[in-house]
This record gives structure tokens, sequence and C-alpha cells, in this order.
């Protein structure tokens, strides 16, 4: 039987196994950056304050990077903690500090000169670099009809290197780089003509086109380059790979399909002339009656944006309109609901927005408990267009083929069906042209959020009318004359 006792040189060989073991023990335990973010409970971001990356509206945070981010903190369980760099050469290097944010994102492009310093995920967003010209400037059709223009572009972004490049090729070509400002500033720049022509990326110009009537596309320089979030150098590959597998599921979940449309489909929405025609009208009409939405929505306690889209989506804020079918005003009043309404002439601006305000909150009101309170306002909005008795009927559709009546989503796919005679037969209120409601919701959620951006909190307290939005060239507040509505003022 060997012998128990121990030599002080086994001792020594036992204990250094031991401590060997241990240290190996140790190593294997040290947790990866994602376990790390997850003991923490706690993913700190870095992105920057813009309409496409991060922004605050009615309902608090918001922007496409922010949504998406929030997914993948949702997904690990963890906290969301957001902060904004101020440029770019901010943001990069706040990644690398120590303690620093774990991601970086904010729309941004891989530029080769950035490799060493951060790590990229996969893409979630291919974009291309596009010339922008204001539409009373003659069009350049090439990079050598930029020459002698004033040319501005994001310091520090790839467009600077695109710059660097064609300068090479054009010797005599000039062009600024700034870090002072953000896409959308460079958009509004060549809006106000302060500077001939910019470099942005095409995302930045779908998003813009709505707010900035005088900007075109002058000619698009590379055909498409990957978005992607940026993490820390020196990491391990945990995080990466997290984020990489999220991405590919928000691809085929159909996530980020979802927030491209809702970000940068605005063109895609209201087209091109709708697009260029609500920025004009943001301009040039919205100022005018902006006062009366505001006092209409905190006497009657809606967002006063909201009564905005609405008139928008009814008479494009011309207090004059009129259908076919004699409804009127700038909030589309029928006769019955504006005489119920205390309307006394539909075409008075002031008049008609009270009376839908007034007529808007009534709805919601009478709107079932039952719906899901984030839908209410669109079934109210929908009620509005079509009436309530037939947006019941399209409830009562909804439920008899399984769907949810309570969610705006299963209900508007049912209302066109109120236009069909095999299913409006089966309704107490008959034909009604369902189709309508659904566009008409779907245009004002659109008007919403852009006139959303356009007045965040943080610049709330300006009006659009005296300048203190994002949006320049606003005229103040007219006092023309108010036509009549024969209809009403006779009776
Ligand atoms: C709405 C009324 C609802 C009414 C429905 O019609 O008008 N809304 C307003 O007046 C604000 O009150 O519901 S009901 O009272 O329960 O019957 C249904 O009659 C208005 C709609 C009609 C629509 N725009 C507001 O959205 C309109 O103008 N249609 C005309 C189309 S066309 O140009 O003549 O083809």
């Amino acid at each position: 039987m060997p012998s128990l006792t121990l030599t002080p040189i086994r001792a020594l060989l036992i204990g250094g196994a031991l401590l060997l073991m241990l240290m190996l023990n140790s190593c294997g335990k040290q947790p990866t950056t994602l376990e790390r973010i997850q003991e923490q409970g706690i993913l700190h971001v870095i992105t920057r304050n813009s309409p496409s990356t991060y922004f605050q509206d009615r309902n608090g945070e918001t922007g496409f990077e922010y949504e998406l981010i929030k997914h993948f903190a949702d997904q690990l369980g963890v906290e969301l903690r957001i902060e904004t760099a101020d440029n770019l050469d901010q943001l990069f290097n706040s990644l690398s500090a120590e303690d620093g944010p774990a991601i970086a994102a904010a729309g941004l492009v891989p530029n080769p000169e950035r490799v060493d310093q951060v790590r990229f995920s996969d893409s979630y967003l291919d974009v291309s670099s596009q010339f922008i010209y204001h539409q009373k400037n003659t069009r350049p059709k090439q990079a050598k009809d930029l020459v002698g223009h004033t040319l501005l572009a994001l310091k520090g972004s790839i467009h600077e290197a695109h710059l660097q490049k064609l300068k090479h090729d054009h010797p005599t070509l000039d062009y600024a780089v700034s870090d002072q400002v953000e896409s959308v500033d460079l958009l509004r720049m060549v809006d106000e003509k302060q500077v001939d022509m910019v470099l942005v990326n095409s995302n930045q110009v779908a998003m813009n086109q709505v707010y900035f009537p005088d900007i075109r596309v002058a000619f698009t320089l590379q055909a498409s380059h990957p978005l992607s979030w940026a993490i820390a150098p020196g990491t391990d590959v945990s995080l990466l790979n997290e984020i990489n597998r999220f991405l590919a599921n928000a691809k085929q979940s159909g996530l980020l399909q979802r927030l491209t449309e809702r970000y940068y489909g605005h063109v895609d929405t209201l087209g091109y002339v709708g697009a260029n025609a609500f920025a004009r009208h943001l301009q040039q009409r919205l100022p005018n009656y902006e006062a009366h939405f505001r006092a209409a929505a905190q006497e009657h306690k809606v967002d006063w944006r909201l009564l905005a889209a609405m008139g928008y989506q009814e008479s494009h804020w011309l207090p004059t309109a009129t259908s076919k079918t004699g409804v009127r005003g700038l909030m589309m009043l029928t006769l019955r609901t504006a005489q119920a309404m205390g309307v006394k002439n539909r075409l008075d601006p002031k008049q008609s927005i009270q009376g839908g305000a007034r007529y808007i909150a009534m709805l919601m009101s009478q709107l079932p408990k039952s719906i899901d309170p984030a839908d209410r306002i669109w079934f109210a909005l929908a009620a509005y267009n079509v009436g309530m008795g037939h947006l019941h009927d399209a409830r009562k559709l909804t439920s008899a083929e399984g769907l949810d009546p309570n969610k705006w989503l299963d209900v508007k796919t049912i209302l066109p069906r109120l236009a069909q005679k095999q299913w409006y037969s089966k309704t107490r209120y008959g034909y009604a042209r369902g189709g309508e409601p659904v566009h008409f919701v779907n245009n004002i959620r659109r008007y919403y959020d852009i006139l959303t951006w356009v007045t965040q909190p943080q610049i709330e307290g300006t009006s659009i009318s005296n300048g203190g939005t994002h949006i320049p060239g606003f005229t103040p507040a007219d006092s023309r004359t108010v036509p009549t509505d024969p209809e009403l003022i006779n009776e």
C-alpha cells in the first residue's frame, strides 16, 4: 500500500498543480463581454441625435437606431442606456475609452480608416452616397460638374474619403468637411442655399425629402455601402456574434423591413410629388393654422400634431376644400357632423379645427374599453372617416374571421370588405367604402410621424410659425378673411 505521508517535494508539486488548476479554472470563468453586459443588466450605447438615429418624440425615445438596438437590449434582457455624441470623432473615441459604451449605433458606414479603431457588425441596411443640389440650380451629372461649386460633407464620414479620392482625380475640385452638423443640417443648408451641394447617405435623403422641398439628388456616387454597428476593439467576439445573430433574425422576422419602411418610407408612401408637396405645405400653410391646432388640441386633450396630420390628410390645410359629396373645410366635416359639433361655418379654419378636435375626442371616448390602448387613436380616426357604425361592423366581421377586433392591424385587413356585397350584406350598416379609412389612417400616421420629428419636445415651446423648429422659412400666421359656408350660414 503506498504511503500517504507527504514529502516536502511532493507537497510542493501537489500545491503547484492545484494552483495551476485554480488559475486555469478562473481563466475559464472570466466573463465574456456579453456575459458582463448581462451581469450588469445594462447595455450602454452611443448614438447621435438625428431623425434617422435617435430623438425624443411624443412617446419618449425613438428613431431607427434606437428602435433596433432597443429590440436587441430587450432580447438580452437588459436595460438600454443611450448616450449621444456631437460628432463622429467623439463617437468613435468614446467607444475606445475604458468603461465607454459597448456599441455605437448611428447609421455608420464601415470606413476603412476606422477598421483599426473599432470592429463593425454585419450590415443591417445598404445605402449609397448621393450628391444633393438645390432644384433651382443646374443639376450636376458627374464629378467634373462639381468643380467650382461649394461642397460639404460630414467630417470623418465615408463621404469625406470619397471626396478625397475625387479631388485626386479632379484637383480643382474644392470641398469642406464639418463636425459641427448632422446630415439633416447639410440637407437644410442646400435647401436654404447656404451651400451648393452636399454628399450624404441615400437613407438620409429618403427620410428628409419630406422636410426640404427644394433638395434634389444630383447623382449617386457609389452603388452601395453597408450600415453597421461598431463595437469597441480588443473585446472578445461574444458581443459581435450575438449582434450578428440578432441582425440576421431581424432580417428574417421582418423587423428591419418594418423599421426601414417606417423611417425611410415617406417617399414610398406619399409618392415623390406628395412628399414634396407636404414639405412645401409644411412651410407655407401649416404656420397659418398652428395656433388653432394647438388651442383646439389643448381644449380637447389630443396631440395638436395629430390634429394637424388629420387636417393635412383631409384638405392639405386648405380651409375652402370641398369634396364631391359636399363635405367641407380644413377638417372636412359633413354637414351633419358640423352641426352636431356646433360648427356654424365649416369654411372658417378655426371653427373647422375646433369641430374636428371635438369630434375625434368624442369618438375616442365612445370606443369600447376592450380596444388595445395603443390602437385607440387609429380606431377613432377610422370612425372619423367612415363612421362608428361601419367601424363596428368591420370589428364584428373581424371577430367572425377569428381575428382580434381590438387590434387595428387585424381590423384594417377586414375594413375593405365593407365595399363587397358578400360581406356588407351581412352587416348592420351595410355598404361603405371600407378601403378609404385604411388609407386615411395610414397617411395620417405618416404625417403624424413627420410632424413629430419637426416639433420634438426638446425644441417644443418654439412654434413652427416663428421659425423655431428644424424647418426653415416659415411665414407668420396670416389673417386672411374667412369665406362663408352657405349651407350653414344661411340656416
Ligand atoms: C365622415 C364624417 C363622419 C361620418 C362619416 O363621414 O366624413 N366625419 C366628419 O364629418 C368629420 O361623421 O360618420 S357618421 O356620422 O357616423 O355617418 C360617414 O358618413 C370626411 C368623412 C367623409 C370623407 N371625409 C372626414 O374624413 C369625405 O370627404 N368623403 C368624400 C369623398 S369624395 O371626394 O366625395 O369622393
